[in-house]
């Protein structure tokens, strides 16, 4: 039988080695136990029942700043009491609103996630998130205002429902409508602002066809053009996403 052996320098070696290798080990969990310490000993961040260490808290709450932050930075344009709303609301143009083009039933909002799938959604599925009014003075840039209510929900609310948090954070949103005919650039901050809605009521009602049925978007820090009647299609971009009105000559932004 063939037998192992080893000389006396290398067993020295290895023992060596094994304590250096044992050390290291409680060294290593000696780390651990102090990070976990230190962990624990941070104040806690006063939430209910105490609530949780502050480290913690922090990456938690990471996602939810981006986009409760709208609210704290963003003004708010001035809102009316229902009773100033006009009962006959204008309209103003009807590219992409041809009824022989679209049928309401099978209608879904695409969302375009920034990695390419899509997220269908039906008017239920939308209509499941708190709804908002927003009575303002709706304007055109030709010249025209006029105070309207609008109800729908908070396209932030959208986003941070879906977790479309990286969406969040490109520069531009753009919308189209089912047979691609209008559409509109939006940049980020005004597409989360805390008054922009994906809209489906107008005066407590579903939204008229030749008013966007079954959703448009509503956002009062902008000019009219923006708010685009009838949304298909909502994608995110870092590059101005192309806007019926700024291709015509338009200021791209048409802020108020
Ligand atoms: N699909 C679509 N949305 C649109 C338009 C349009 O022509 N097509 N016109 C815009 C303009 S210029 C204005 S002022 C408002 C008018 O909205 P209203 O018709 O509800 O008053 O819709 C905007 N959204
Ligand atoms: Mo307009």
């Amino acid at each position: 039988m063939q037998e192992f052996i080893v000389d006396d320098k290398t067993a020295k070696k290895y023992t060596r080695r094994s304590w250096i290798a044992f050390i290291v080990f409680f060294l290593m969990i000696g780390a651990a136990f102090a990070g976990w310490k230190w962990l624990v000993n941070q104040p806690l961040d006063g939430g209910i029942r105490g609530g949780i260490q502050q480290p913690l808290r922090n990456v938690l709450s990471a996602n939810e700043k981006i986009f409760s932050g709208v609210f704290s930075k963003s003004k708010l344009v001035k809102e009316y009491p229902k009773s100033a709303a006009a009962k006959n609301v204008r309209v103003n143009g009807d590219v992409g609103l041809d009824e022989d083009f679209f049928d309401a039933s099978s209608w879904k909002l695409q969302i375009v996630r920034s990695k390419g799938d899509t997220l269908f959604l039906t008017l239920d599925d939308i209509k499941k998130l708190p709804k908002i009014d927003v009575i303002y003075n709706f304007k055109c840039i030709e010249g025209w205002s006029q105070v309207t209510w609008w109800s729908g929900v908070r396209f932030v609310d959208v986003m941070q429902h879906y977790g479309l948090t990286n969406e969040a954070q490109m520069k531009y949103v753009g919308m189209i409508t089912p047979d691609e005919e209008y559409y509109v650039g939006i940049d980020m901050p005004s597409a989360l602002h805390p008054q922009t809605i994906l809209c489906y009521e107008m005066n407590g009602k579903p939204l008229p066809m030749n008013q966007g049925y079954p959703l448009r978007l509503i956002i009062p820090v902008k000019y009219g053009v923006k708010h685009i009647k009838r949304v298909g299609t909502i994608s995110f971009e870092n590059e101005k996403p192309k806007d019926y009105w700024a291709e015509r000559g338009y200021d791209y932004y048409t802020g108020h």
